[in-house]
């Protein structure tokens, strides 16, 4: 039986990735952080067949005892400070877990067990303001703590690999979503407002920042049938993950209202959006929610994955927004 590591297994993709790995025979074992409340919500399902040990990324010490100890064949490197704007708030924090915390783990292998394959999650924030599409060969240019912590982890991933042989591969995925998507990214900070207003829970507008930034959003559970196909390969190397389709914030706001009846109506002028059944007002720009720096559009050119690995995002974008509102108004309903 094959035996995984995952860090970040309590976070939105480190929870489909353990499950995908459960079902693939694995035995898994996951890195969960100490804090003063249990955050296992995305786990508790699968509690009793996966063995859990507190870790953090910024503690060498600990990682190297933690592998020593469960032996892995594969590290899926999960764990990060993910959110964008937070970055900028704390940016020598996020440098020690997402820059340090790969490098932590990746001389861990060269020195303890360097067999032991090691997947990176790395980022379309990697690059920032290139324009679209991104696939492997485009050009990083960051513009966030974040995307360049992001960065650096992104390059020992590759100068281990070419430099001591080993399998070291970073999945370059872009923006991924689903009912477990935390809470202050913007589909979900979107799908749980649209909730509350279908119910009636709610008569503030939500505040929302820049609605014409482009994204290209996948569903996590598809993501995670590509992580493990990218560590299935006979030779390591790097892929870009997403749909190959942009849509901006704005399409999302559409989007998610219709999917409780609403036809939202956008003023560009005044930033707001309008239920144009009952001429409320409903969404509106707040700068609180606006980056120091933006990443303007990014939309993957997945050519490389669909060949080589034979990936394709299975469920569509409609189809994960209507998912996500219908999960947010029936824990809502509770
Ligand atoms: P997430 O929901 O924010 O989960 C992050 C996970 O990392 C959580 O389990 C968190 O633990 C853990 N973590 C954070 N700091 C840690 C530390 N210092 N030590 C140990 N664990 C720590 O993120 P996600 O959306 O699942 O993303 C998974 C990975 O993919 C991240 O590395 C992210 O940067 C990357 N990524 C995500 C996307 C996306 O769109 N989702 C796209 C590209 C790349 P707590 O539960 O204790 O907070
Ligand atoms: O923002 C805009 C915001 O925070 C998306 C992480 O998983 O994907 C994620 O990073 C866009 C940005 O994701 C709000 O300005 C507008 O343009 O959902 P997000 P992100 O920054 O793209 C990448 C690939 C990762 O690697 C990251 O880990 O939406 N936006 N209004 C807003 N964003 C938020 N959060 N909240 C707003 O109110």
């Amino acid at each position: 039986m094959p035996r995984a590591l995952v860090t970040g297994i309590s976070g939105q993709t480190g929870s489909y990735l353990a499950e995908l790995l459960l079902q693939e025979g694995y035995e898994v074992h996951g890195v969960i952080r100490r804090s003063s409340l249990i955050k296992t919500d995305r786990i508790d399902h699968i509690f009793d067949r996966i063995t859990l040990h507190y870790g953090d990324l910024t503690d060498g010490m600990n990682l190297m005892h933690l592998v020593q100890k469960i032996q892995p064949d594969e590290i899926y490197n999960m764990a990060a400070q993910s959110h964008v704007q937070v970055s900028f708030e704390t940016p020598e924090y996020t440098a020690n877990a997402d820059a340090l915390g790969t490098l932590r783990f990746l001389e861990i292998i060269r020195t303890v067990n360097p067999k032991i394959k090691f997947y990176q999650a790395s980022t379309s924030e990697l690059y920032g303001s290139t324009h679209p599409p991104q696939d492997e060969e485009s050009k990083f240019q960051p513009v966030s703590p974040y995307g360049t912590a992001k960065l650096y982890a992104y390059w020992l991933t590759r100068n281990y690999r070419d430099g001591y042989g080993l399998f070291s591969v970073n999945g370059i995925l872009f923006n991924h979503e689903g009912p477990r998507r935390g809470e202050t990214f913007v589909t979900r900070k979107v799908t749980r407002w649209v909730a509350q207003y279908k119910l009636g829970l709610t008569d503030k507008p939500l505040q929302i920042g820049n609605v014409h930034a482009v994204r290209d959003w996948t569903d996590a559970r598809d993501m995670v049938r590509g992580i493990y196909l990218i560590m299935c390969q006979d030779i390591p190397k790097d892929y870009v993950l997403g749909t190959g389709v942009g849509r901006t914030i704005l399409d999302l706001l559409i989007e998610s209202f219709s999917c409780i009846g609403v036809k939202l109506v956008w003023d560009d002028e005044k930033e707001q959006g309008i239920d144009r059944a009952t001429s409320k007002v409903v969404v509106e720009v707040n700068p609180k929610y606006k980056r120091p720096l933006e990443v303007n559009s990014i939309i993957a050119n997945p050519s490389k994955a669909n060949t080589e690995l034979g990936w394709t995002p299975q469920i569509s974008f409609k189809q994960m927004i209507k998912e996500m509102v219908e999960n947010d108004i029936l824990s809502f309903s509770k």
